[in-house]
């Protein structure tokens, strides 16, 4: 397994594992760890063993935001030169499912590398933000544009306006995590989620994905058409025949991935 020098790895069942390591810096999310962890998920996303991902931080933090010491000295034409923290939208091409496991801070460019995994689980620990504007700026790898289309525009504007943070329950009930569970719990519960999917017909578990996140760009119309389409598609996969198969047979299904 490549090495990396900002994140761990390891594979687990069938889920691969992404670690953010910088805990000196609460996982404070520098250029070199961006290309590591969307390095990471591309060489999952092509594993034939692995049908889903994990990222979690440490029990402090799932990371404090983007480094600040790294980008308080940078121009505005570094900044569009380098395309810095461009590198995130890497994520966006990562076909199978990515479950962020949250403890403690996520704040900045940490509540939005969670926002653009599929869901969240978190610790009842945790604590969601978007501070941006208290060191002059605001958010800038979708915090406006995620946040707004998960959580509405009011608890939206008040966070990104005000740098409030926000509690684990007041993130479930906005609708920023899927689920929040006793902190010691968080991992092994986002893992087994994680396990759950990679255990499923994998053609139908990236048509599923990739179909639901068609709902926040598109229209309904559109966003129906596309999903009546992937549905017709998964009659494709041995998955289909083996799972349906299975059901009528009372059988547990034995998915081959195709
Ligand atoms: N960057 C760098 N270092 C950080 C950091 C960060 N975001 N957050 C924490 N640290 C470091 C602290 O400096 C401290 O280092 P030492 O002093 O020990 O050397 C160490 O981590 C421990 O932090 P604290 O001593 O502050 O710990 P506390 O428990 O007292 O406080 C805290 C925890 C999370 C409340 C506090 O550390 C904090 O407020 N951190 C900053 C949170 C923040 O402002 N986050 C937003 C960052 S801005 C872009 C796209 C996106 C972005 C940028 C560009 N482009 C597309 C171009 C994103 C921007 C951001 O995320």
């Amino acid at each position: 397994m490549t090495a990396y020098a900002h994140i761990e790895t390891e594979i687990r069942g069938r889920v691969g594992l992404i670690r953010l390591a910088r805990p000196k810096q609460l996982n404070a999310l520098n250029d070199a760890l961006a290309h590591e962890v969307v390095a990471a998920l591309e060489a999952f996303d092509a594993d034939a063993e692995v049908g889903a991902m994990v990222i979690t931080g440490s029990e402090k933090a799932f990371a404090a935001g983007a480094d600040i010491a790294e980008m308080q000295p940078k121009s505005v034409s570094e900044m569009i030169v380098e395309d810095y923290l461009g590198v995130w939208d890497g994520i966006a091409a990562i076909q199978k499912p990515i479950v962020a496991a949250v403890r403690g801070y996520a704040l900045g460019g940490g509540c939005e590398l969670a926002m653009m995994c599929d869901f969240i689980v978190a610790g009842d620990d945790a604590r969601f933000g978007q501070p941006e504007i208290k060191i002059g700026v605001l958010p800038g790898i979708g915090g406006t544009q995620r946040l707004a289309r998960l959580v509405g525009r009011n608890l939206a504007m008040d966070m990104v306006l005000t740098g409030r943070m926000i509690d684990a329950a007041e993130a479930k009930a906005a609708g920023l995590v899927a689920r929040v569970v006793p902190a010691a719990e968080t991992l092994e519960t986002a893992l087994a989620a994680a396990e759950t999917i990679a255990a499923y017909n994998l053609p139908a578990v990236i048509l599923a994905k990739e179909a639901v996140r068609r709902a926040e760009e598109t229209t309904l119309a559109e966003g129906l058409r596309f999903e009546r389409r992937a549905f017709h598609a998964a009659f494709a996969t041995e998955g289909q025949k083996e799972g349906m198969a299975a059901f009528l047979e009372k059988r547990p299904p034995r998915f081959s991935g195709r």
